[in-house]
């Protein structure tokens, strides 16, 4: 993708423009670029962009809500570019964010590229209790659990998931990946989960090799 589409498009989602974001995806896709290039490279970083403004105190949750509007806009175009027939079922990932957390962004990004990546996504939501996540594996029979967590305050909630998902018996039988801002590779391994990945595209490339490796 050109640089200055690429910049449009970015500060088309930090803006909250709506128009111009539907405007400047449409014409990446028009021009051949490919949708996860247009996610990866610029609806991505310009959303990552805003939330470090956030954290500066630069703009506030309106603007946030706003953008959000704008980033999903562009999804939307993206979206049937990234499923298709032709992509073969790869396996199921139930998936969802976990409870007291009610960020999604990250996590519905995270389900599109699983999705688009020939993968059955069980989205169970937000503020998902963690016995919900062991009933969703009896009941879906994943081969991956995948939980979100953007609070520090819901990371310890994710030790309870890998718990009952233990005691209900279904530990052994699928991959536990976990993500979102604040996690890091060594929080995952303290809490016992099998894969870490800090961002949509190398999800999908943790998912597969957890698959590979049981
Ligand atoms: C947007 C946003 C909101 C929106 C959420 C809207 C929505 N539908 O999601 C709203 C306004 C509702 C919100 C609310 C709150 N928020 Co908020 N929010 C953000 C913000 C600005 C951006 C998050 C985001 O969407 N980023 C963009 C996406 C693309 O990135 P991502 O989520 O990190 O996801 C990527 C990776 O992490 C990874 N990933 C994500 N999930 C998963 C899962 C798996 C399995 C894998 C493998 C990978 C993976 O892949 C994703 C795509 O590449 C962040 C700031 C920031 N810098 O992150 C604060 C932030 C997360 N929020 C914060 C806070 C405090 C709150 C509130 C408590 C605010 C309040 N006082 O009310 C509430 C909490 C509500 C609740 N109970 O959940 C804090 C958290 C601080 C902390 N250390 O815990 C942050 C860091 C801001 C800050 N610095 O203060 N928020």
């Amino acid at each position: 993708m050109t640089d200055d589409l690429n910049r449009a498009i970015n500060e088309a989602v930090q803006a909250g423009d709506q128009e111009k974001v539907a405007l400047s995806v449409q014409e990446a896709l028009d021009r051949g670029v490919p949708a996860i290039e247009v996610l990866d490279q610029a609806l991505v970083p310009g959303m990552q962009a805003l939330g470090e403004r956030f954290t500066q105190g630069e703009v506030y949750l309106p603007e946030i809500l706003i953008s959000i509007r704008a980033m999903n806009r562009g999804v939307d175009l993206l979206r049937p570019n990234f499923t298709g027939e032709e992509i073969a079922r790869e396996g199921t990932v139930v998936l969802g964010t976990v409870e007291g957390d009610l960020h999604d962004i990250g996590k519905n990004l995270v389900k599109m590229m699983l999705e688009g990546n020939g993968f059955r996504v069980v989205d169970l939501g937000v503020d998902v209790p963690p016995a919900s996540f062991a009933a969703a594996a009896q009941e879906h029979d994943p081969d991956i659990v995948a939980v979100s967590s953007l609070l520090t305050t819901t990371m310890t909630t994710l030790a309870e998931v890998m718990d009952v998902l233990k005691t209900s018996g279904v530990r052994d039988k699928v991959g536990v990946i976990v993500g979102g801002a604040p996690l890091t590779q060594e929080f995952a391994d303290s809490i016992g989960a099998d894969g870490f990945a800090d961002d949509c595209v190398s999800a999908v490339a943790e998912v597969k090799r957890l698959m590979a490796t049981r």
